[in-house]
C-alpha cells in the first residue's frame, strides 16, 4: 500500500528529539514527514535492548499507513489470550480476537520482536530524513530564550525539544520542575527467548505454543507470565516478586541482564512456563519502577514537550506502551503538519497534551487493573474471577457480561477503536484554526462555543 499522503507544514522548523527508543524514532518519522529538520539525540550506541511487543490493531494500522505493510504481512499474528493458573498449569479462560473486532479495529493484532520493531522504525526515521546521533547524552536543558540541549558538553539548539527518553526522564524533570518520583514497584520483569524451532521441537505440551497464535497469560499469587511466539522466537516473561530474588531490589532501572537460574520456579513445575523459561540460561531483566501521572507534558515556554513513557510511563512489557507512544508521535506529527509560523508552536503542543493526555491515563489504568487481575492472591476475589475465566471457556466473550469482566474487557477495545490520525486532525479543525487568537505564553485559546 502507498504511504498516505502527508502534508508539510508551510513553516519548517528545527526540532531535536533525546532519545532515540521506539518513542523518539517514531516521533523522528512523524516530524519529518510533516517537513521538519529533525535529529535525533540517542546516549546508547544503537543496540537498545526490549523484549516482545504485542501490537493491537489500532498500532498496527498506523504502521500500515506509515507503509510498513509488507513488513507487518511477516509478523505473527495473535487471535486469542488464553489465562492459565500458574499453580497447575490449567486452563482458566479464553479470549478471543475475533475476526469482525479486528476488522471493527480497522487493523491486525500482531507480535514481534522489539529489536525488530526498533529497526523497522529506524529505517522510517531515517528514510523521513531524520538524523541520529549515537553516544550523545543529554545533561540538561534550557527553554529559554532559545530552545535547547547540553551534549557532549557542547549546547545545540532548536525550535522544539521533544522528550521521548523513557521513564527515566531528565525532560521530565525540567518540565515538571519537579524531582523523578519514581518508587520501586516491588515487581521485575525477566524475558527469554527461545529459537521457535527449538520450541516446535519439543515434546507435545511444549511444542504447541511454537506457532500457536496465541498470548497466554499465567496467572499466579503476586506474579505472573506471559508468552508469545515471533517470527523467529518464543517470547516468553516472567514476573517475579523482588523480595524472593537475592539482590533483585538493588537492581537499576532500564534494561540488563541476568542468569535465569536467579528465579526459583521449582514450585511450577507442573506449568510448561518453567520449562520454558529453563531453556535460556540468560534473560533480560527490566525492574518495574512505578510513578504517578504528571499534569504537564509541556514546559511554560510550550517549546519542550514530552512523549512516550517520558510523558506517561507505564508497566514494562504493556500491552499499550509502544501504542501509545507511536499515537504520540502521529499526534504530534499530523499536529505539526499544520504549522504555519514559529508563534502556533506552543499552541500545538498544548493541543497535543490535551489531545493525547485522557486517553493515555485512561489506557494506563486499564492495564494496571488488568496486571492486577492477573496476579491476585488467593480469596474470594481470584475464586470469582476464575468462576467467571471457566464461564468464558464455556460460553465465548461475547457473553462475558458479568460487571468485571465486561469492564475489563471494553477497556481493552476502547484501545483498539481509535484512530490517531482523524483525532488529531480533528482538534485541528476545532482549535487549531482559530490559530489567529494563541497568546506566545503558551496557553491555548479560550474555547466558546463550539464543542
Ligand atoms: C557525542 O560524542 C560521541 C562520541 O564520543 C559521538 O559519537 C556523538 O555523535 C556525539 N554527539 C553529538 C550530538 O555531538
Ligand atoms: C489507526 C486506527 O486508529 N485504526 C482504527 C481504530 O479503530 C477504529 C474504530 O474501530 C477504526 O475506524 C480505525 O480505522
Amino acid at each position: 500500500m502507498p504511504r498516505m499522503h502527508c502534508r508539510e507544514a508551510a513553516f519548517k522548523i528545527d526540532v531535536l528529539i533525546v532519545g532515540g527508543g521506539i518513542s523518539g524514532l517514531a516521533c523522528a518519522y512523524a516530524l519529518g514527514r510533516s517537513g521538519h529538520r529533525v535529529r535525533v539525540l540517542e546516549k546508547t550506541d544503537g543496540n537498545l535492548r526490549g523484549a516482545g511487543v504485542r501490537m493491537p490493531p489500532n498500532l498496527t494500522k498506523i504502521l500500515v499507513e506509515w507503509g510498513l505493510e509488507d513488513e507487518l504481512k511477516k509478523c505473527q499474528p495473535c487471535r486469542k489470550t488464553t489465562f492459565i493458573s500458574y499453580d497447575n498449569g490449567d486452563t482458566l479462560g479464553v479470549l478471543e480476537w475475533q475476526e469482525d473486532v479486528l476488522e471493527e479495529a480497522g487493523g491486525q493484532f500482531l507480535l514481534i520482536r522489539y529489536d525488530d520493531l526498533y529497526k523497522m522504525l529506524r529505517n522510517l526515521a531515517l528514510s523521513a530524513g531524520a538524523t541520529i546521533s549515537y553516544d550523545s547524552t543529554v545533561t540538561a536543558v534550557e527553554s529559554a530564550p532559545t530552545p535547547c540541549v547540553h551534549v557532549n558538553g557542547t549546547i545545540l539548539t532548536a525550535d522544539l525539544i521533544i522528550g521521548a527518553d523513557g521513564g527515566k526522564s531528565l525532560l521530565r524533570e525540567f518540565v515538571t520542575k519537579e524531582e523523578d518520583t519514581g518508587t520501586n514497584g516491588g515487581h521485575t520483569f525477566y524475558t527469554v527467548f527461545i529459537p521457535i524451532e527449538q520450541v516446535a521441537s519439543m515434546d507435545s505440551r511444549l511444542a504447541k505454543w511454537a506457532h500457536a497464535p496465541q498470548w497466554p497469560i499465567v496467572m499466579g499469587d503476586d506474579r505472573c507470565a506471559l508468552g508469545f511466539p515471533t517470527r523467529t522466537d518464543y517470547c516468553f516473561t516472567v514476573v517475579w516478586p523482588d523480595a524472593e530474588v537475592p539482590g533483585a531490589s538493588d537492581v537499576p532501572e532500564g534494561w540488563d541482564t541476568c542468569p535465569t537460574s536467579k528465579l526459583d520456579l521449582s514450585e511450577y513445575d507442573r506449568t510448561p512456563g518453567r520449562r520454558l523459561f529453563n531453556l535460556a540460561p540468560i534473560a533480560q531483566r527490566a525492574k518495574y519502577v512505578y510513578r504517578d501521572r504528571i499534569k504537564d507534558w509541556v514546559d511554560h515556554s510550550g517549546r519542550v514537550v514530552l512523549v512516550g513513557e517520558a510523558a506517561h510511563p507505564s508497566i514494562p512489557h504493556s500491552t499499550h506502551g509502544v501504542s501509545m507512544a507511536i499515537e504520540d508521535a502521529e499526534a504530534l506529527g499530523v499536529l505539526m503538519s499544520h504549522l504555519s509560523s514559529p508563534e502556533q508552536i506552543p499552541q500545538l503542543t498544548e493541543g497535543f497534551q490535551e489531545l493525547r493526555q485522557k486517553r493515555c491515563d485512561f489506557i494506563h489504568f486499564g492495564e494496571m487493573s488488568n496486571w492486577a487481575f492477573s496476579m491476585m492472591p488467593p480469596g474470594e476475589e481470584r475464586d470469582s474471577r476464575n468462576t467467571l475465566l471457566r464461564e468464558s471457556l464455556k460460553t465465548g466473550i461475547e457473553h462475558w457480561d458479568d460487571g468485571m469482566l465486561r469492564e475489563q474487557w471494553e477497556q481493552i477495545e476502547v484501545g483498539f477503536a481509535y484512530h490517531m490520525r482523524e483525532a488529531a486532525e480533528d482538534w485541528w479543525m476545532k482549535w487549531g484554526s482559530l490559530g489567529n487568537g494563541v497568546k506566545s505564553n503558551g496557553v491555548v485559546p479560550i474555547k466558546i462555543g463550539i464543542s
